[in-house]
């Protein structure tokens, strides 16, 4: 077993470095949900921007759950590889700008002073769709999510993500100090937008002249981020140790392809992204949706069937015609819900989809994207469906993809084998489904229930809940694909 990579001296030749000198860096950023997404795509595109222009933008992480990533960051000095995997082959990048990571409930005090430190001018987040305590069908917090509750309850010691944002805005406002620009990166729609009415919702609920400080002095951006990332591997290590020379313990995996968005609108400065490929734009809802829609959306059609389907990667899906074809038919039914995307044509952006998708070098298992379905169908699904039966428009896949959710839901696949619903909403799934007939009828009626995941107008509309039944029934009763 090689030395763990710690500093940049004798890795081998096959390892991009990063192109600036690490000493230089101060923590201007404090990243939270230091996840594999995070670092295939904002600390990657600060390592370009500071290779490109120079600064000194570093990155401290914490992470609001599981000490491992942090464990792992800080045992390797902040550096760790991105393996970029295509047919080929495969390349490695050691990436610097992490300075350190934090654990936020081994020391939530240290994670608070962090926040208050006027030297963090960025607080950014990949904390995935269920941290941030949103109420779907009002937009405001669920005061029911265990984190929100929590830090209502006792807001000077938060553990949730709304919670610290909000104390530590606090603090600052308190000492003087001006605010930082929260930063959201997750698979949210309008992100930021989402992040503010959350934010703005907890401290009304708090301190109103907070709510109204915060209203006036912090802007809060929002962002697309797109690039598959794969959970790493036992694979991973042993290639980024082959490439890079050192054993790396946060290596993770990704696509050629990577794409990020952000509104330009920082309060207090932001590191020179823009000469580093990122796209600063003054809006970035159309891309959001088309990425969420097009690209998330036919990722959990495709997801739900392949798992249940017995397929483990995605690529293994794809290697099915008719899913393949269903994907692509999903994405022209998603695109035809967009506005114009300034600079992209949909046509092309769905063909890269599906080659993306196809890629043999990625593997990403359909079980890994099937997590969280309760949190991730509206803004992928069940919103475009709306909008498309509203107009008349077909939404025969999108009836496909909920009645695969819900066959998925069951928590069995066609081979009787039981599996784990990872979702936040697992038991009041298993209890609402307990003694339900299996068959489509029956338990798509039952999950049309779950308070506030259905938008009426989907659950009023006779012909397509009858759909989804139909198609479930088949998934149920036939065990078999393809259904359509
Ligand atoms: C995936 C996304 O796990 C999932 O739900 O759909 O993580 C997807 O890979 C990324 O959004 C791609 O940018």
């Amino acid at each position: 077993m090689s030395d763990r990579l710690k500093d940049l001296s004798g890795l081998a030749p096959t390892a991009k470095l990063p192109a600036y000198d690490r000493s230089k860096l101060k923590a201007g950023i404090l990243h939270l949900g230091p996840g594999a997404f995070f670092r295939a795509h904002f600390a990657p595109f600060t390592d370009a921007a500071l290779a490109a222009t120079g600064g000194d933008w570093g990155i401290e992480v914490a992470s609001l759950r599981t000490p491992d990533v942090a464990a792992n960051l800080n045992a390797q000095n902040g550096l760790y590889t991105v393996l970029i995997r295509d047919t080929s082959g495969t390349t490695a990048e050691v990436i610097g700008p992490i300075l350190k990571a934090h654990v936020a409930p081994r020391d939530p005090a240290l994670l608070l002073s962090r926040l208050e430190d006027p030297a963090i001018r960025i607080v950014s987040l990949t904390v995935t769709e269920k941290a941030y305590g949103l109420d779907v069908r009002t937009g405001g917090l669920d005061l029911a999510h265990p984190d929100v509750a929590a830090d209502l309850a006792n807001r000077h010691a938060p553990r949730g993500v709304v919670g610290y944002l909000v104390e530590g805005l606090a603090r600052r406002r308190a000492k003087g100090v001006a605010p930082f620009t929260p930063l959201s990166c997750d698979n949210l729609p309008s992100n930021g937008a989402v992040l503010k009415r959350l934010v703005l919702d907890f401290a009304g609920r708090v301190d109103p002249e907070l709510r109204a400080w915060i209203e006036t002095s912090v802007p809060f951006p929002s962002t697309m981020v797109d690039r598959i990332t794969p959970a790493s591997t036992d694979a991973t290590y042993a290639d980024a140790e082959r490439l890079t020379g050192r054993q790396d313990l946060a290596a993770i995996e990704t696509e050629p392809f990577t794409q990020w968005v952000i509104e330009d609108h920082f309060a207090n400065g932001r590191p020179n992204w823009d000469k580093a490929g990122v796209l600063m734009v003054d809006e970035v809802s159309a891309y959001e949706k088309m990425k969420l829609r097009m690209l998330n959306g036919a990722h959990s059609l495709l997801a739900y069937l392949g798992y249940i389907g017995g397929y483990e990667y995605i690529r293994d899906v794809m290697d099915d015609e008719g899913l393949a074809a269903l994907a692509r038919r999903q994405m022209n039914a998603a695109a035809k819900t967009l506005d114009p995307v300034p600079g992209i044509n949909l046509e092309h952006y769905a063909d890269e989809l599906i080659a993306r998708f196809a890629n043999k070098a990625i593997a990403h298992r359909t079980y890994q994207i099937a997590m969280d379905g309760t949190q991730k169908l509206p803004q992928r699904l069940l919103e475009p469906a709306t909008e498309a039966l509203a107009r008349g428009s077909q939404a025969e896949t999108y009836a496909i993809a909920v009645a695969a959710w819900m066959r998925y839901a069951l928590g069995t696949d066609r081979n009787g084998k039981a599996y784990e619903l990872r979702d936040p909403r697992a038991e009041e799934i298993a209890t609402l489904l307990a003694d339900v007939p299996r068959n489509g009828g029956a338990v798509s009626a039952a999950l049309f229930t779950l308070p506030g995941l259905f938008p009426k107008a989907l659950t009023d509309n006779a012909v397509w809940t009858e759909d989804v039944a139909n198609k479930l029934d088949i998934l149920i009763q036939d065990n078999k694909l393809p259904l359509f």
